[in-house]
């Protein structure tokens, strides 16, 4: 513009602010577009990204859902043994022909197979004075550790022990692998013939010795039940064992393992899934107690109570299972042993302690790849399957 609304032509320096203001103004413009069409972008991107992370979770999900599922039907458990032999057949045929040889020599107790666990009387394993002992030592120096470091004021068991109220976690892994260390006889029990041994003959293979542990449940806040509260079958393969031998008295208020047989349990997650199919409901890999009821399985279920050293054997990936519905003021302490008959993420034991025990060797040599870490037990504490 170089003349104002009356005709009168403006000076040159007005004329010349006006051309800059007009310029910056456009540029200004310009850069209000750019930065807009930089934002749609910006936002499509986090869009895409989000429909890429959530295909990925669905996929993950539904994968999960599979492996799952194709676990109860015949060719699903025919599958996963062939893919398992196809990983490591050496390792697959050495542990079998170990373990056919090892089992012959053998009588211990056994494991029904049909019905996936065998129950433990307190004076099952003979002498377990030291092992119980051994347990009641660890677990005191621990609570008494983690007490005085809160300043907790716990309420006392036995005259002696702390119960510590913990926040937010209910079960809680208690020994590390140095404990594991220093304390060999917990390990040379998980590898007695009295437990390895039943845990061999009814795996039929020489079995990875995966964790020892003692767990330590106490009551959490509210009602609700979560995680390994409510019914469940683990991931670990298509059969395990586990071992939960009570290190005090359990009776229901200390939350005892429950879990119902592996033929009872294959009926109720094949009528549970038809339940939820004809409700519309989606999978998930817990169950709670009213679709147990539902299906008619409540009679089903054992409550392992009982006092110091009694216990179950259970293969925990054939038999719905929960624990730690600990009444408030109680604890319960459970020694843990698992046998896995595929390669996971647990402890790292005294490999050179065995080495001149091939049984034993071959239970153990697998976890000197977990030397390096801690272990996790994703199943006990973490979300749903
Ligand atoms: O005894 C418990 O609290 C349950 C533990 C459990 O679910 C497991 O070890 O798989």
């Amino acid at each position: 513009m170089s003349a104002n609304s009356n005709g009168v032509r403006r000076p040159l320096a007005v004329r010349a602010g006006l051309v800059v203001v007009n310029g910056s103004l456009k540029v200004v413009r310009h850069g209000t577009r750019v930065r807009s069409y930089l934002r749609r972008l910006v936002r499509l991107a986090l869009q895409g990204l989000r429909v890429v992370r959530h295909a990925i979770l669905r996929l993950r999900l539904a994968w999960k859902g599979f492996r799952y599922r194709s676990r109860w039907t015949t060719w699903g458990g025919a599958a996963w043994k062939a893919a398992a032999f196809a990983r490591a057949p050496r390792e697959t045929r050495e542990r079998r022909r170990l373990a056919e040889r090892y089992t012959a020599q053998l009588s211990c107790a056994e494991m029904s197979r049909q019905q996936g666990f065998r129950l433990l009387a307190p004076d099952h394993f003979g002498d377990m004075a030291g092992v119980i002992s051994t347990c009641r030592q660890l677990f005191e120096s621990k609570v008494a550790r983690a007490d005085s470091a809160a300043g907790s004021q716990g309420s006392e068991r036995d005259g002696h022990l702390r119960v510590r109220e913990m926040k937010g976690e209910y079960l809680r892994n208690l020994l590390s692998n140095d404990d594991l260390q220093r304390h060999p006889l917990l390990v040379d029990f998980a590898l007695s013939d009295a437990a390895m041994g039943m845990a061999t003959s009814y795996l039929s293979t020489i079995p990875y010795l995966n964790r020892v542990d003692l767990l330590y449940s106490v009551s959490k806040p509210g009602v609700e039940k979560v995680s390994s509260q409510l019914f469940h079958v683990d991931p670990e393969g298509l059969t395990q064992v586990k071992f939960f031998i009570n290190v005090f008295d359990v009776e229901d208020a200390e939350g005892p393992f429950t879990f119902i047989s592996a033929d009872e349990t294959a009926r109720v997650i094949r009528e549970v899934a038809a339940l939820r199919r004809t409700q519309g409901k989606q999978h998930t890999g817990r169950y709670l107690d009213d679709e147990i009821a539902a299906v008619g399985a409540s009679h089903a279920i054992v409550r392992v109570k009982g006092p110091q050293g009694s216990g179950v054997a259970v293969d925990t990936s054939r038999c719905l299972h929960l624990g730690s519905r600990v009444q408030p003021g109680a604890f319960r302490l459970c020694l843990y042993l698992q046998y896995c008959t595929t390669r996971e993420h647990g402890n790292a034991f005294d490999v050179e302690r065995y080495r001149h025990d091939p049984v034993r060797h071959l239970a153990v040599r697998h976890s000197l790849a977990s030397r390096d870490n801690e272990v996790s037990a994703p199943h006990q504490m973490g979300g749903m399957q």
